[in-house]
């Protein structure tokens, strides 16, 4: 086999975000620009010689072409072994086992998650590290490093793997090992829910919808749900993974996901409503007439979670992300167990997981996994919610309705300014920020500011510090509002505004969570002087 080492330079650009390198697919198709970042995050982690990875993606545009990339750049570098998914396909959560269990050094995912894919849409690359969860940020900060410093990569002139069928291959001295995506992930799950009591529900006639919106879950959902556990044929729809996932976003929220949201709202709906992201990691639920946010899923879960085989002895612990609703810690503080809160980004789970601190992590962007993997994960997600209801044999919406009785509810919502200047996008956080020591006492339509900050995190199992991980204000009557920038978008910046209003329980918990946080909505848009700095004040997606 021949190895070439090719000459190349810095490309601009390559910084890891939240959630790996994404960027416009025409931008990774460009000269060097893949072979770059793949050399980067093997010279971030001393090399591959000798070492064995997992690689698959969520099927999107490009995949294929850049996992055969991948695959001659591993073998050029010297790696042992590389496990890939069939036909390149691994959903992000079952890339996250498959490293785990195969105990390898680590694995590249090809995602750019819930961004729509394309030639002119979105890709996207992740590394992650040998405890199966996203590279953490000294690892990013390295990569990076590398990306900037970058003389030259190795590749192997080889012909094309076939990645269709199940078995082995050589590339030179490297072993290809191509596995079924769904079998390993279908045993872990069967290890942590009780799959008789779901069947039986499902014998009893308990109907469901889960939208794989044409990505990568199709397969796992079909599998699992259908075939394992006899939810009827056709309860998993738009289940065939496409690269372009038919023309969406695969993004599960109201918004996308809206033809399984009407089904839920209509006389028709089914007992329970279910849909996942491109890569498989994200997930929304819904029952009859009840949408749940990720945040009361969140909550919902960890205080029902001692219902599933998994989960029986308890948790250790929680953690969500910063923006995400208090609804947990008030579950964690009923359980006694600690509730850590962190940055953006499930990479800030991977070391609390590891110590043994927490079992359940959550994030308000539909997000909620354990430490089963060290990914979030949809299916996960899913089936925790059927486990629950098979043993509680009440409706999701009852479900909801208990639990805001006992704990109070935090109506909570996102919005989402898209592709807004960059430029004033961060004039607008500057400008808080400058303002925050003075906020206290302040009010705008008509609400008083108690406390304001920017969050910053330290790590308590390694020290390591993160700062500027959004601004935080709360005001009289327990509402709070968080501000930051995205860190997956690919287009300008994208301004998140997140609303929070506490409600105790006793009070009024059914009123239509736009009218509730109306109020803190106002009080935002003049506290930032939106419509100077990016010259709108409605967003483009509420969810
Ligand atoms: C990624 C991260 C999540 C994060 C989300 C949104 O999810 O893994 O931890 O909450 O992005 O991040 P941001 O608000 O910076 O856009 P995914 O599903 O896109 O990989």
């Amino acid at each position: 086999m021949t190895f070439e080492t090719v000459a190349t330079r810095p490309i601009n650009g390559q910084k890891p975000g939240t959630s790996g390198l994404r960027k416009k697919t025409r931008i990774f198709m460009g000269e060097h620009y893949l072979e770059n970042f793949i050399q980067a995050i093997f010279n971030a982690i001393g090399g591959a010689d000798g070492k064995t990875f997992v690689v698959g993606g969520d099927g999107r545009y490009f995949n294929a072409v850049a996992i055969q990339t991948i695959l001659k750049m591993a073998a050029a570098n010297g790696a042992a072994e590389v496990i890939v998914g069939q036909n390149g396909h691994l959903s992000t959560p079952a890339a996250s086992h498959l490293i785990r269990l195969n105990k390898t050094d680590g694995g590249i995912i090809l995602s750019a998650s819930h961004n729509p894919g394309g030639v002119d849409e979105d890709f996207g690359i992740k590394f992650n590290i040998a405890n199966g969860g996203p590279a953490p940020e000294a690892v990013t900060a390295a990569m990076l490093d590398a990306s900037e410093t970058i003389n030259s990569y190795r590749i192997a002139h080889q012909p094309d793997v076939d990645l269709g069928s199940i078995g082995s291959a050589k590339m030179g001295q490297m072993k290809i090992t191509i596995v079924d995506p769904v079998s390993d992930y279908r045993a872990l799950m069967e290890t942590l829910f009780d799959f008789q009591a779901i069947r039986a529900m499902f014998a009893a006639g308990f109907t469901m919808r889960f939208d794989a919106m044409h990505a990568v879950t199709g397969p796992y959902a079909k599998a699992i749900l259908e075939e394992t556990l006899g939810a009827p044929q056709g309860t998993v729809v738009n289940s065939v993974p496409l690269e372009d996932f038919g023309g969406v976003h695969p993004d599960p929220n109201p918004i996308w996901a809206k033809t399984l949201m009407d089904l839920m709202m209509s006389g028709d709906a089914p007992d329970f409503g279910a849909a996942s992201d491109g890569d498989g990691d994200r997930n929304m639920i819904v029952g009859r007439g009840q949408y749940v946010t990720p945040s009361d899923s969140l909550a919902v879960l960890l205080a029902n979670a001692h219902l599933a085989p998994g989960y029986k002895d308890g948790v250790a612990g929680v953690a969500r992300s910063m923006p995400t609703s208090a609804a947990c810690d008030r579950v964690a503080e009923r359980l006694g167990v600690e509730c850590f809160e962190t940055p953006t980004g499930w990479k800030f789970f991977g070391n609390l997981m590891d110590a043994g601190r927490v079992t359940i992590c959550g994030e308000e962007s539909a997000g909620t996994g354990s430490n089963h993997v060290r990914e979030k994960d949809g299916l996960w997600a899913v089936l925790l919610w059927l486990n629950i209801l098979a043993v509680r044999k009440i409706s999701v919406a009852e479900i909801l309705a208990d639990h805001w009785a006992e704990y109070g509810r935090n109506y909570y919502s996102r919005h989402d300014y898209e592709a807004v200047p960059a430029v004033g996008a961060n004039q607008l956080i500057n400008h808080v920020i400058g303002q925050l020591a003075d906020l206290p006492g302040k009010s705008f339509h008509g609400l008083t500011v108690t406390r304001a900050d920017e969050f910053s995190y330290s790590d308590p199992i390694d020290g390591s510090q993160s700062s500027h991980q959004g601004l935080r204000i709360w005001f009289e009557g327990g509402g709070r509002v968080v501000l930051r920038l995205s860190g997956t978008g690919t287009e300008g910046a994208t301004l998140r505004v997140y609303l929070e209003q506490y409600r105790v329980p006793g009070e009024d918990l059914r009123t239509d969570p736009a009218v509730v946080l109306y109020p803190l909505k106002q009080a935002i848009i003049q506290l930032t002087s939106m419509h100077h700095f990016i010259g709108r004040t409605d967003p483009d997606v509420v969810t």
